[in-house]
């Protein structure tokens, strides 16, 4: 089944469960109608039945608990996470179709706006309106509620072609050290996401390793050591000022003395500039290099959704300087740009492989595009 529709499915069946919750939301008024009716006969009898009533009441609620502390699954999360910029792609969507009269030129140039305010990239936004001019002929669509639902039907096949070959998973070694870099510019989630994916591992039982990297910025390293102690994994470190390098040594060597499974490394996010910081980079990289040739397994940028525009160009430039092999993007939680993942795919090319959706340790949660996807659009297809 095509993601399109995947989603299509999700909206048809939260239409019947919507239908469902209406049924008997009436059926229990009815009920309580009843039940009210029947308490204020029972008032009027002895007390011994009044406290049957509240020990049947106390029973009614136990048995409900449960509903409410359900681990909320992942495609759950991700709702939760894309409200605010589910909520955005709707209002821009009512409002491209609030003034709609006709599929004209005109028209097109306003998806085009909406699309490129909906932070879906520039390129992304000119090749759906241009898709759209066709597909409408096609579908001869002219009632809003099509033309809305074959803009999302675009965006999803577009997102989902361009992610054909793309590898969303973070490169694991088997029985061997995985050796993970974290880079990217000062704020955007770094200590933290090695934090929270410390502490993933360390509940699935593995033995994780972190390297406090970042001796630029005083309070870098305590701030590692803090989510080491949350996470309770082992944390190497140096002193502030010292060589990042021959603390990513002292890092590796552990690693392989105590056989640990994964490797998390933070670096600086700043330094005395932007040449400096890549330099020290390589030099990271060839320190890990020489411990083990195949390693870093994976070298993630850490890029902060709220920044939209800002965080495709820090990437970009990352992408030109660096060989990152994945994006972590966090804080979507907190913001309406969440499009920019579709922008990430389509003109980036390259892996979303975490995604952060909180603050809190549990916070984080390996990027899974369908589910984002679903989690995305399902709640804006129309009935037609
Ligand atoms: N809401 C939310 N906040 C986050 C998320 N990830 C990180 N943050 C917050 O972003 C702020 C910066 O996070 P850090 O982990 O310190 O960022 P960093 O990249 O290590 O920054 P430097 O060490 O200065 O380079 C903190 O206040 C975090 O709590 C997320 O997924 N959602
Ligand atoms: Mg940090």
């Amino acid at each position: 089944m095509g993601l399109f529709d995947k989603i299509k499915h999700a909206f048809v069946k939260d239409k019947e469960e919507e239908q469902q919750t209406e049924d008997t939301t009436q059926e229990e008024v009815n009920k309580e109608a009843t039940t009210e009716a029947e308490e204020t006969k029972e008032e009027n009898s002895s007390a011994t039945t009044e406290a049957d009533t509240s020990d049947e009441e106390q029973l009614e609620e136990v048995e409900e608990e449960p509903e409410t502390f359900e681990p909320e699954d992942t495609q759950k999360k991700y709702e939760k996470g894309l409200t605010k910029t589910r909520k955005t792609f709707k209002d821009r969507m009512n409002e491209l179709f609030a003034n709609f009269r006709s599929v004209d030129e005109d028209f097109f140039e306003e998806v085009e706006d909406t699309l490129i305010g909906a932070d879906v990239g520039f390129d992304t936004s000119m090749r759906i309106a241009d898709e759209l001019r066709e597909e409408v002929k096609i579908k001869n669509a002219k009632k809003p509620a099509a033309v809305q639902n074959t803009i999302i039907e675009k965006l999803v096949d577009l997102y989902e072609e361009e992610g054909e070959k793309e590898v969303n998973e973070l490169n694991e070694q088997q029985n061997d050290l995985s050796v993970f870099l974290f880079v990217g510019v000062n704020g955007t989630g770094k200590t933290t996401s090695i934090g929270k994916l410390a502490r993933q591992y360390q509940q699935e039982g593995k033995k994780v390793v972190l390297a406090a990297a970042d001796t630029f910025r005083a309070g870098a390293i305590d701030q590692l050591v803090e989510w080491g102690k949350r996470a309770e994994v082992e944390v190497v470190r140096g002193n502030t000022g010292s060589d990042p390098a021959s603390v990513v040594f002292d890092a590796m060597t552990k690693a392989k003395e105590e056989q640990a499974d994964v490797l998390l490394i933070d670096t600086a996010g700043r330094l005395q500039n932007k040449v400096n910081l890549m330099n020290e980079l390589d030099k990271i990289k060839r320190v890990i290099k020489r411990e083990d040739p195949n390693a870093p397994h994976e070298v993630l940028l850490v890029v902060d959704a709220t920044t939209g525009q800002n965080a495709m160009n820090q990437a970009k430039q990352f992408k030109e300087t660096t060989d990152v092999t994945g994006l972590v993007l966090t804080k979507l939680d907190g913001t309406a740009k969440g499009g920019i993942v579709l922008a990430i795919r389509n003109e980036l090319h390259l892996p979303v492989k975490l995604v952060g959706l909180g603050e809190g340790i549990d916070d984080l949660e390996i990027f899974d595009p369908n589910d984002f996807v679903v989690g995305l659009f399902k709640g804006l297809l129309q009935e037609e």
